[in-house]
């Protein structure tokens, strides 16, 4: 609990079993309630591994829906366990599990009721290890994301993402994408909505076990965030009406 409010971290996993153990570790049970991994179909042993650690909800999947998908399942069990903050971390250790607190605390405190955890705010990122393509791609599509949507974020991609209920409840993520655009669309439809996003420095790092998508995905990802940053245009000119904004139950401005 923090000040009142019970806090859940989900994991989206998949072939995680190497870099889990630690992102676990890192976890503050202080002010953690709950963990939930929900496993993508890993080919390796990512669930016996959480099993081993003691994660107390594991949701695995059939088969390999991807990240989007993955995460869909992630935010309604954590509404089903009646969280009212949610942390989206990844297991594979990109991202640190230390700024749990603070992500946490902007949303308890309702400063925002979003919270990003920012690798291009300071200089993690390259530091880090982020591949230049990776780097220079995010800058381009971050500017062109914030000219369309008239917003000052500096990054629209990491995958480090803290969600009050009051968003869950109000944003359709479950008619999104089940790809890695997901990601995206869902930043839609919380600036559809009228919310606003916190963000926090945050390092990160790129190493051999971790995950990441690679080139050609990258490329489909960055074309999926020119359409939706296009489409949320074209919306908010009320010249089209997308299924995924649209949908969003009763808009707020
Ligand atoms: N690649 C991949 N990851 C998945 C899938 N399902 C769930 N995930 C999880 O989604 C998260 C993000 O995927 P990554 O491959 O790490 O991509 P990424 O780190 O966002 O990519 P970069 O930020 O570019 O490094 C990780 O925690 C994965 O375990 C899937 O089908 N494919
Ligand atoms: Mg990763």
């Amino acid at each position: 609990m923090i000040l009142g409010k019970k806090l859940i971290i989900v994991l989206p996993a998949y072939n995680a079993a190497q870099t889990i153990e630690r992102t676990y570790k890192e976890i503050p049970f202080d002010i953690v309630d709950d963990v939930v991994m929900v496993d993508d179909f890993s080919k390796d042993n990512t669930v016996a591994v959480a099993k081993n650690l003691g994660i107390q909800h594991i949701v695995q999947h059939e088969q390999n829906k991807g990240y989007g998908g993955n995460q869909k399942s992630c935010y309604n069990k954590a509404r089903e366990l009646g969280a009212d903050i949610v942390i989206m971390l990844h297991p594979d250790y990109q991202y640190t599990p230390k700024l749990i607190h603070s992500m946490a605390y902007v949303i308890a405190q309702g400063l925002y009721p979003v919270v990003f955890a920012s690798r291009i705010l300071g200089k993690g990122a390259l530091k880090g290890g982020m591949p230049w393509y990776k780097y220079i791609a995010n800058r381009l599509l971050t500017l062109f994301q914030n000219i369309l949507m008239s917003q000052k974020l500096s990054e629209y991609h990491t995958g480090y993402r803290a969600f009050s209920k009051e968003v869950l409840d109000a944003v359709n993520y479950n008619c999104l994408s089940d790809d890695f655009v997901f990601d995206n669309q869902m930043v839609a439809q919380v600036f559809y909505e009228g919310f606003e996003i916190g963000e926090i420095t945050c390092p990160t790092k790129y190493f051999e076990e971790a995950s990441s998508i690679n080139l050609k995905r990258s490329a489909i990802y960055g074309l999926g965030v020119i359409w939706v940053s296009i489409q949320y245009r074209l919306n908010k000119w009320g010249i089209i009406q997308s299924h995924y904004l649209a949908g969003s139950k009763g808009r707020r401005s």
